[in-house]
């Protein structure tokens, strides 16, 4: 595996890492203040990010190249609002995509296209990811400050849930 996409591959590993480990956060925040459905979407959403994580590490291994475990820093949970968690979680899925762009253009730099082929799979998971994200966070605008909406959103965000 050429060194310098490797790398680039386990700092992939450490985003998903991240990413797994901020939904938790947030789902554990929903889960301690009556938010049952946001918290089961979060919960899925950091299993999700973890097989993200997985799926690299044995690329990374199966290609002859050494996937290396990170230490992942605490998330946050100072969410004041559910707008603030939803906000969180598109900016986190934007910051993720800009990476993946990343090491698909540095996979055309260094005419990797082995791993260029493997990373559509990300592309594809992360426009569906950020749709959800925007569609999610669209529906808050709207709800605003309102009690009953706020239990209609929780009730209802599971059809909503990101497959795979
Ligand atoms: Fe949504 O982050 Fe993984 O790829």
């Amino acid at each position: 595996m050429i060194p310098q996409i490797e790398k680039l591959l386990n700092e992939q590993v450490k985003y998903e890492a991240k990413a797994s480990a901020q939904y938790l956060s947030m789902a554990s925040w929903a889960d301690t203040r009556g938010y049952n459905g946001v918290a089961d979407f979060f919960y899925k959403q950091s299993e999700e990010e973890r097989v993200h994580m997985t799926k690299l590490v044995k690329f990374i291994n199966e290609r002859s190249g050494n996937a290396s475990i990170p230490a992942v820093e605490k998330p946050r949970d100072d969410f004041k609002s559910l707008m603030e968690l939803f906000e969180t979680f598109l900016e986190s899925e934007e910051f993720v995509t800009a990476k993946i762009n990343n090491v698909i253009y540095e996979c055309l730099q260094f005419k990797d296209y082995n791993v260029h082929n493997f990373m559509q799979w990300y592309v594809a998971e992360q426009l569906e990811e950020e749709a959800v994200a925007r569609t999610l966070l669209d529906k808050l605008k709207i709800i605003g400050d309102d009690k009953s909406g706020h239990y209609l959103f929780d009730r209802d965000i599971n059809t909503f849930q990101v497959t795979e």
